[in-house]
């Protein structure tokens, strides 16, 4: 029997919690005009038929069977090749819901200018539904959606991303309730492509991009700008965050979450790999999740989490053996690999891979140094989290991971110190809303330039920044017992452009040092901008670190501070009346020491 049958609607008796779906359904039929439509099991079987399918139509191509078993290179448009930000909306009733942070269009001029695209957009194609749940299937932090597409290569990349298929489907039978996605590939006109989010209707429609962050609409639409909103009513938080475990010598795990931009090593400081003496000692990191974090008070006051996610959606440029082990290893075999190079014996390439040599760039064309890149610089692998050698079994805890410290940082070549620690929430809350951040590859438009990215959350925030701040300044009611926030900067330069600190596994030390903050153990100094580390408070055994290099990493730098808090109330102001007055007296105070 053919895995992807004709339509096969799911049956639905009078009161079933799955009418809504199915009418839903009929509607987006009625307006795409598909050929067929497929409603997705999620089993081995669908999954071969789809990858042979587009195999046979080059939408996937195959990469070497014995260095990377069941592996595929997808090569997208060259103009589809990350989030389209500027075409991105949140359509909320009033536009003062969505907030400077957003780009806003009224909900009814919204739809019917995306649904005119849509309008007939499937015909000759097979439309897929997909039911998926983000989140272990059986976590009540969990949530449920179904995407539609008339893309099989979203398909393949949502089996991996999220719990998808029948055990969803049963969930949102039980549960009756999902976020709607319809999605289309279109023309992949740049001119035609919105990715529109309606949070009062719990509602994602997007149209024009095959891209990752556009098109898997689990990961980027749902699990942060749809649930941000829906988490801020039901008390709370959807984050652009990592998860990881740190497990010192004496056997104690504490889990962090940690938030940076796009493409600022969320994946690298997930599946660290610690230094040798470290290793030695019995210290160990696993890896929750790497991009997006859900998470709420338990009964104990302390905030529990969960990865949404099944799988990874990383960068593949830089990853390597030194820098990422755990990743690298990984993606080894079943893997989907997006616009990256390919060797002479076929096998996937990128800069900063450290072996191999590419022959054919990400657009298929022969390699040319002079040209371009082997890889788009954001180029990606998808692959389950399962493959990860440092994946945590408590990934799958239906009740989450209790967080001992959150962690804000963004690139900066300047000022800010390698590490600090907020005095206290409402000081933490500000650290995240004055995140600032040099742009990556991850986005379309220029590279290097600095913004204001609070808390990373810039680009996904589904509603008002200023409402968002009042959310997490919320979660200190004197009944919680909450995380401590600390701020990190990798990415700090000396004066002659190099990095200063080495990064990668010896991030380990300024974790070790945060943990030790959390029991109270580990020694800094006040400064107005927090607590500070001396180079004394951290182990440095084996980093060599010169005199500019300490200076820099733990220094406070007065001045530049009293410019860069300026710029942050700017900033603020920006949001009006709005802006919490906690915030904002946070931040005169910090201005005024
Ligand atoms: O393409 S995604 O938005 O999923 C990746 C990212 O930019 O973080
Ligand atoms: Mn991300």
């Amino acid at each position: 029997m053919n895995a992807i049958s004709e339509a096969v609607p799911v049956a639905a008796t009078a009161g079933s919690k799955l009418q809504a779906l199915n009418a839903w359904v009929a509607e987006v039929a009625a307006l795409t005009r598909p050929d067929q439509v497929h409603w997705c099991d999620g089993s081995d079987a669908e999954n071969a038929e789809l990858v042979r399918r587009m195999e046979a139509d080059g939408t996937l191509i195959r990469l070497n069977e014995q260095t990377h078993p069941g592996s595929w290179l997808h090569r997208s448009n060259p103009d589809d090749v990350a989030r389209v930000e500027h075409l991105t909306f949140v359509c909320t009733s009033e536009r003062d819901d969505a907030g400077p942070n957003n780009h806003w269009l009224a909900p009814a001029e919204a739809h019917a200018k995306i649904d005119a695209l849509f309008d007939g957009c499937m015909e000759g194609r097979t439309m897929y539904v997909i039911p998926y749940c983000m989140g272990p299937i059986d976590s009540p932090l969990s949530r449920c959606g179904v995407e539609i597409t008339d893309s099989p290569y979203v398909v393949a990349n949502m089996r991996i991303m999220t719990r998808m298929g029948a055990p969803a489907l049963a969930r949102i039978e039980r549960e009756g309730s999902f976020v709607k996605g319809l999605h289309s590939t279109g023309e992949l006109d740049p001119d035609r492509r919105f990715i529109m989010h309606f949070p009062e209707e719990l509602t994602i429609k997007s149209y024009g991009s095959g891209y990752g962050g556009n098109a898997l609409l689990g990961k980027k639409c749902h699990a942060l700008r749809i649930a941000s909103y829906q988490a801020r009513s039901e008390g709370w938080l959807a984050e652009h965050m990592l998860i990881l475990g740190i497990t010192n010598p004496q056997g104690e795990t504490h889990h962090i979450a940690a938030a940076f931009p796009s493409a600022c090593g969320k994946t690298n400081l997930a599946m660290l790999i610690p230094p040798e003496g470290y290793v030695r000692d019995g210290w160990k990191i696993t890896t929750v999740g790497d991009d997006i974090c859900w998470m709420r008070p338990g009964k104990d006051g302390r905030l529990y989490a969960i990865n949404p996610e099944a799988g990874f959606f990383g960068v593949a440029p830089g990853t390597s053996k030194k820098s990422n082990p755990n990743a690298l290893a990984s993606i080894q075999a079943e893997t989907i690999f997006t616009n990256v190079g390919v060797t002479a014996d076929n096998q996937p390439w990128w800069e900063g891979l450290g072996e191999g040599e590419p022959v054919t760039d990400w657009r298929g064309e022969p390699y040319d140094a002079a040209k371009r890149p082997a890889a788009h610089p954001n180029s990606r692998f998808t692959v389950s989290a399962r493959r990860c050698p440092s994946y945590s079994p408590e990934a799958e805890n239906p009740e989450g991971v209790p967080i001992s410290a959150i962690v804000f940082g963004g690139r900066r070549a300047s000022l800010v110190p390698l590490v600090f620690e907020a005095r206290d929430w409402t000081h933490g809350v500000l650290v995240g809303a004055a995140m600032g951040s040099e742009t990556t590859a991850a986005a379309t438009g220029a590279v290097g330039v600095m913004r204001r990215d609070p808390m990373a959350m810039k680009p996904f925030c589904g509603y008002n920044f200023a409402d968002y701040f009042n959310h997490w300044l919320s979660f200190d009611d004197g009944r919680n017992n909450l995380p401590k926030i600390f701020h990190v900067n990798w990415f700090r330069k000396g004066d002659d452009g190099s990095f200063l600190w080495p990064g990668f596994g010896d991030n380990l030390r300024v974790l070790e040092w945060m943990i030790g903050r959390v029991k109270g153990e580990a020694g800094a100094v006040e400064t107005p901008i927090g607590h500070l580390p001396t180079a004394g408070d951290l182990n440095l055994d084996g980093v060599e670190l010169g005199d500019e290099a300490r200076e820099k990493l733990f220094g406070f730098e007065r001045d530049g501070w009293r410019a860069e808090f300026d710029s942050i109330g700017e900033y603020l102001d920006t949001y009006g009346p709005r802006m919490p007055p906690a915030l904002k007296d946070e931040q005169q105070r910090i201005a005024a020491a």
